[in-house]
């Protein structure tokens, strides 16, 4: 059984709505309840994305293969009006990235974890220290606090929506 960190980001439409639906299409899929941060509002990062979002980061537990619960992600985020020919980084319904898979180094074409540069974004760190306070890159050693400490600053607020 693999323990898994999602991270989820949404910046167009009714982005709280499509955080949830998200967050119970994971929880369906995991064999465990489901660990989810509370959502956070955020600095678009990248010239290609132009609204702000919201993110936040979930837990999950999955018999899934790396592959395949990438490929179930992907199947997702196309059934919610995710625009697969987009150009990398536009504005999108919802986004899931596979931020950790039980600790392991995946380098395959299509499957990078951990994902590329998530020790850099505020929008996965900031959630992903509320559900893992003791979290700390396995590579590097360093602590989710340092990485958070040493990631290029954008504006993050913690909100109060319930979803
Ligand atoms: N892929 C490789 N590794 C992974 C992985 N660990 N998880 C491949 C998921 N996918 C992975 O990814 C494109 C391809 O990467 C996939 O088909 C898969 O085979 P994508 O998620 O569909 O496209 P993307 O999101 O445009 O690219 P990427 O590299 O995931 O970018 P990010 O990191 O998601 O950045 N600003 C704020 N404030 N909040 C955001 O959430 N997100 C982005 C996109 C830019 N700016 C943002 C945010
Ligand atoms: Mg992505």
């Amino acid at each position: 059984m693999a323990q898994v960190v999602i991270a989820l980001g949404s910046n167009l439409g009714d982005r709280k709505s499509h955080l949830s639906n998200a967050r119970r299409f994971l929880s369906d899929m995991s064999t465990d309840p489901l660990v989810a941060s509370s959502i956070y509002e955020t600095e678009p990062v990248g010239e290609a994305s132009t609204h702000s979002y919201f993110n936040a980061v979930c837990c999950m537990r999955t018999m899934l293969p790396p592959l395949e619960l990438l490929e179930q992600l992907k199947q997702y985020e196309q059934r919610y009006g995710r625009d697969p020919s987009a150009p990398r980084w536009a504005n999108r319904t919802i986004d899931l990235d596979i931020i950790d898979y039980d600790r392991q180094i995946i380098s395959q074409q299509r499957l990078h974890v951990p994902h590329p540069e998530y020790d850099k974004r505020l929008f996965v760190l900031q959630p992903l220290s509320e559900i893992f306070f003791f979290f700390f890159d396995f590579r590097s050693g360093q602590s989710i606090n340092s990485l958070i400490a040493t990631a290029p600053k954008i504006e993050v607020f913690k909100t109060r929506v319930i979803w």
